[in-house]
């Protein structure tokens, strides 16, 4: 029975692939859902949710399509972010391992083409990696001299790798390649973050944070604590990246800006995953008159996708408000709860969010 609603729902997706919409906004938030295995395609298929309706988001499926990426299984991971200037998200496709260059390689998606053609295919520095190790993109910003003229959006993001155990310190690590080398050239290496070495009952993120006077505009780590937390509750800790406006970067990742801080979400599973993003209406943009990303939009929205066992029989997206305005009760109530079009979802897929701007006649 759960097979049969599966094909319903998936079938609902497809077809609101044709509704007609307006765009009130250039730019509107987007749920990707990428299909790694068990296709019908025997490709990898991506699927877009659109959050631009405010009072519906993220029921109206815009894009659903294969990839031209065979099936792929858990040495793969996919993160979106802005490689050229276009303002089209590309998605970035991370092969941990099973490479002929015996090196973690990356591939970028143009998502002017709806994921259709690849803007790069190379190796990186990076050795092949296993599953200790998570990745995020960002920007630690060297290109940007003062640090604050530079958003997320912003073009040829470094890849963060965290190593949660099996290193040398005993610590987690994180290293930063960097995106305007082609993930050739090390910005950091091996920086120690205050955590002991870490499980599967973390998650990490990348993403910008601002609080009053501390602000990482685009480099900050998002720490996830999903289980076996003091308070009961899943946690985040947010550790600052690069010290904006210096180049003097003594100890990355080594200073607490937020937390460990318990959230308004319960312990969480491996059925829910996190993402950072911003929510319609105070989507990321460009702000020509301030000359890079609004800073209001520095502080980030938890997104908690629930991918089985709901209540609805859908893959449910979760929204922890950040509170930017008080800064007293970060991720302590809900922006959003609800249900999507998409089935409910197992290991089998990879989520990410990006903002999303698609041709739409
Ligand atoms: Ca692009």
């Amino acid at each position: 029975m759960r097979f049969v609603s599966a094909q319903i729902s998936l079938l609902v997706c497809f077809l609101n692939v044709t509704v007609t919409s307006t765009w009130a906004f250039d730019y509107f938030t987007g749920l990707m859902a990428i299909k790694k295995s068990k296709t019908g395609s025997d490709s990898t298929e991506i699927y877009v949710l659109g959050g631009q309706d405010r009072n519906n988001p993220f029921d109206t499926c815009i894009l659903q399509t294969t990839l031209p990426l065979p099936q792929t299984g858990k040495n793969f991971k996919f993160l979106t972010g802005y490689y050229n200037d276009d303002r089209y998200a590309d998605l970035y496709v991370i092969q941990k391992s099973g490479t002929a260059s015996k090196k973690t390689e990356v591939g970028v998606l143009d998502g002017k083409s709806n994921f259709q053609t690849w803007l790069l295919r190379t190796t990186t520095a990076l050795p092949e990696t296993g599953d200790n190790v998570e990745f995020g993109l960002g920007h630690y910003g060297r290109r940007s001299g003062t640090g604050i003229d530079i958003g997320f959006d912003g073009q040829y993001p470094d890849i963060f790798i965290i190593k949660k155990s099996q290193t040398a310190s005993k610590k987690t690590e994180v290293s930063v390649l960097e995106g305007e080398s082609n993930f050739q050239t090390w910005i950091v290496r091996d920086a120690q973050t205050p955590l002991p070495e870490t499980g599967d009952n973390f998650e990490f993120l990348v993403g910008g944070y601002r609080a009053s006077h501390l602000v990482d505009p685009t480099s900050a780590l998002y720490a996830i604590q999903k289980g076996s937390t003091a308070s009961k509750t899943t946690e985040v800790t947010v550790f600052q990246g690069r010290n904006p406006g210096t180049y003097s970067d003594a100890r990355p990742f080594w200073r607490v800006l937020l937390g460990p801080t318990s959230t308004a979400l319960h312990e969480t599973g491996d059925h829910f995953t996190f993402l950072l993003g911003s929510f319609w209406p105070r989507g990321r943009y460009y702000d020509n008159a301030f000359g890079g990303l609004r800073q209001e939009e520095l502080h980030q929205d938890i997104y908690v996708v629930k991918k089985s066992g709901t209540g609805t029989y859908s893959t449910e997206v979760h929204i922890l408000d950040p509170d930017f305005i008080n800064h007293l009760n970060e991720y302590k109530k809900w922006k959003l709860q609800k249900g999507t079009p998409l089935p409910e979802t197992g290991d089998t897929y990879d989520y990410d969010f990006g903002v999303f701007r698609f041709s739409c006649g």
